[in-house]
């Protein structure tokens, strides 16, 4: 295969190897423990691992600092042991009875004091397991109907909130994973844009960057390569969520180009033209298998994720500059579709 420009490391979270149950199902598949989990990515070829505070901690709401810390240790054992590494830790502010309406934004203080805690304790978690991203998808930093919370107030809590870990631990790196809705109707941090111009407003913008995640930037009616391209462009894009989507219906998280091959193909060429990668950062997945996939096939949503990813880094390195270029300049741009079609099809373009 030829050499390419990024050196890419793949990542996946446990909840990435679901039981399958959905709003109208219950589960189908038996839970897989945390550590064939970590076996697994080895397997694949992963090089890390995503993880949710209470992924490594469960019911960590109920445990001392010192029991988090030591069930953390051993998490991180398993990671060594494996060859691993912690991607990042994303405090989950979605599940708690304290976040039903929010977390730094609730109309309760009491209950935006718990996701301050908490999120502090993600912090700690991600420390012990040697990582210095924490993840904020802000899944219920919204409204279901548009009186019950002041959008201003909502974006200053949620900056207060990022400054207060920042000043926590001058080390850590928040990187904001904004999606448009679901589970609320509508959040208020729902675009790359919002996320981007977020990190501007808090005390330390070096330490705040975006995750792309393509289901949602489709979910926003917008184009995930695009979104990257924007972040790139800020230097803020620190981690990216590779799936796929079919419309606007509710997130799929489906294996990364399944519906959309040309989408999936722009995504990866903006990442390998513009330097990700280089720095570190990882192609991570977030992608669920479907509902009908049996147990024993639990893993190829995520094997043929990374597999697609290189297959189309092929196509991105195989991709004749010169006839597209040329085609740019004549503004013949049928004609260069039909070149980047037959491109990915494998036809020759004559
Ligand atoms: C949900 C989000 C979630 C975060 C991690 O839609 O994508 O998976 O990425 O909590
Ligand atoms: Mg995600």
């Amino acid at each position: 295969m030829a050499a390419y420009k990024g050196q890419y490391r793949f990542s996946f979270g446990p909840w990435n190897i679901s039981e399958g149950a959905d709003p109208f199902g219950p589960p189908v598949r038996q839970p897989i423990p945390l550590a064939k989990k970590i076996k697994l990515a080895r397997k694949l070829q992963f090089e890390l691992v995503q993880f949710h505070d209470d992924d490594v901690v469960p019911d960590l709401d109920s445990k001392s600092s010192s029991q988090i810390a030591k069930e953390a240790r051993k998490v991180k054992k398993m990671l060594n042991d494996e060859g691993l590494e912690a991607e990042f830790v994303a405090p989950r502010l979605w599940f708690a009875p304290e976040t039903i309406d929010g977390a730094y934004t609730n109309n309760d203080p009491k209950c935006r004091r718990y996701a301050i805690t908490r999120t502090k304790t993600a912090i700690d978690i991600a420390n012990i397991l040697g990582t210095r991203k924490i993840v904020l998808w802000l899944a219920r930093e919204g409204t279901y109907i548009r009186e019950s919370k002041i959008a201003r107030i909502q974006v200053l809590q949620i900056r207060d909130a990022i400054n207060t870990f920042l000043e926590y631990d001058p080390n850590i790196c928040i990187l904001i994973e904004p999606k448009p809705n679901e589970p609320v109707d509508s959040a208020i941090i729902s675009t790359i844009g919002h996320a981007v111009g977020l990190s501007y407003m808090t005390a330390d913008p070096s330490r705040v960057g975006v995750l792309v995640e393509t289901a949602h930037s489709i979910l926003a009616g917008l184009d995930p390569s695009d979104d990257m391209g924007y972040a790139l462009a800020h230097n803020k894009l620190w981690s990216v969520h590779l799936n796929d989507q079919g419309g606007l219906k509710f997130d799929q998280d489906k294996t990364f180009g399944s519906y959309n091959l040309r989408r999936a193909f722009n995504q990866v060429r903006v990442l390998e033209e513009y330097g990700y990668g280089r720095k570190g950062e990882c192609v991570g997945l977030d992608v669920q298998m479907m509902r009908t996939q049996k147990a024993s096939g639990n893993w190829k949503h995520l094997a043929y994720s990374r597999e697609r990813f290189l297959f189309l880094l092929e196509k991105v390195a195989t991709l004749d500059r010169k006839i597209e270029e040329q085609l740019i300049r004549e503004r013949d741009y049928e004609e260069l579709d039909r070149f980047i079609l037959c491109h990915l099809m494998g036809k020759k373009y004559e």
